[in-house]
């Protein structure tokens, strides 16, 4: 493992992490993993699944912990995915949203600049489509792409916009190699169960199964542009092999509404009318809402060679087969 490259990942217990872990370690490199907390649920997990990541203890608002974590891994690349990042919960928590999504990327920031690997470490910052903001006036008919204007609707999306900024901006004062991806949704057989695909495709093995006969979801009409995580991680690799730090939108460059993921869902299991399955409850719904979201990843597709090789059906097979698949264990 000598010649190895080494990358550390904060947010390896996330769905991102988890591809990302695979991605690198078929690539080779060896991989630490940033874990936080003195119990965390996910520990187990993670070292039953990748038993050669060395975890690491660090918190993203923990200045002292982040210096430690670099100088322990001595990284060639610096993967940031950890965040609070769900919505709906960054409105009911806005200021550790701030701390955690924000702040949080300063402090990893400056603890590779203080740990003194700020011209050797490649930085990733996990940027969103959710800076945004889906608004009427501000979205393009061809979709969002690098020089689209931001119009965060969430605590989250404002967190991100902070995360992404200074990011370029530390790129540009301290010539750092700080790349930011900016992410549509992407999905998977790994995504949380309180984001919306997979609480569907978790949802529809169960009525499959016999043991749930509904869902209860928020707003229906909003549409995503969703790929699968799989393709989006090898984006971000790439983005950490190119000659210059840039930033770069990942996307499918299509957009669907919640219906339309849920009629594909449902047909999965043989049912035509999804209808009398889902209810609704307001608790779901959030304060201020992202309409619509499509994104343009022309950039990526031509400077960097990135492909996707999921489309929007294809996931949702993967993700429902999986879900069935874990019941019927
Ligand atoms: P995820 O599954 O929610 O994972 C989030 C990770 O952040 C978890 O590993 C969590 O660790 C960690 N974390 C939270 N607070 C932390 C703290 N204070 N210190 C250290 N770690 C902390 O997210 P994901 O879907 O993999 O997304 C990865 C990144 O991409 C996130 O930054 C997300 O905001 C961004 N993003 C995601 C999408 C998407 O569609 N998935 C799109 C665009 C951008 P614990 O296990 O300890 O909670
Ligand atoms: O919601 C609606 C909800 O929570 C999608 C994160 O990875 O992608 C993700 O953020 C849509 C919204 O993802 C429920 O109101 C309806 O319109 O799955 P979600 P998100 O908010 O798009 C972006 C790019 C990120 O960066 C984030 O980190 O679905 N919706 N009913 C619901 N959403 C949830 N979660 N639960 C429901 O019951």
């Amino acid at each position: 493992m000598a010649d190895a490259k080494r990358a550390l990942i904060t947010g390896i217990t996330g769905q991102d992490g988890g591809h990302l872990t695979e991605l690198l370690h078929e690539k080779g490199y060896e991989v630490f993993g940033l874990i936080r907390g003195q119990r965390n649920a996910r520990r187990e997990a993670v070292i039953d699944e990748f038993p050669y990541v060395t975890l690491i203890e660090a918190d993203l608002t923990d200045q002292t912990s982040l210096i430690q974590a670099v100088e322990a891994s001595q990284p060639d690349e610096v993967y940031n995915l950890a965040a609070v990042s769900h919505v709906g919960f960054s409105f009911r928590n806005p200021q550790l949203t701030a701390d955690i999504t924000g702040k949080g990327v300063l402090n990893l920031l400056e603890a590779i600049r203080i740990a003194g690997f700020k011209d050797r470490a490649r930085f990733y910052q996990a940027s969103t489509s959710e800076m945004f903001g889906g608004l009427d006036y501000n979205r393009p008919g061809t979709g969002y792409n690098e020089d689209s204007l931001f119009h965060p609707r969430s605590p989250y999306g404002v967190a991100k916009l902070y995360g992404h900024w200074i990011t370029r901006n530390y790129r540009e004062s301290y010539d750092m190699f700080a790349a930011t991806g900016i992410l549509f949704n992407h999905e998977g057989p790994r995504r949380g169960l309180e984001f919306v695909t997979r609480k569907i495709t978790d949802a529809v093995a169960r009525i499959d199964a016999g043991t749930a006969d509904h869902v209860v979801l928020g707003d229906l009409w909003p549409k995503r542009d969703w790929g699968y995580a799989g393709d989006y991680v090898r984006g971000m690799w790439q983005m950490l092999q190119h000659d210059e730090p840039d930033d770069f939108v990942l996307a499918s460059g299509a957009t669907h509404s919640i219906e339309d993921f849920l009629a594909l869902a449902f047909a999965e299991i043989g049912v035509d009318d999804w209808r009398p399955y889902v209810k609704q409850d307001p608790a779901f719904m959030r304060p201020a809402e992202v309409d619509i979201l499509l994104g343009d990843s022309a950039k990526a597709e031509r400077v960097l060679g990135w492909k996707r090789d999921y489309d929007l059906p294809g996931l949702v097979r993967l993700m429902v087969e999986h879900d069935v698949a874990l019941q019927k264990r």
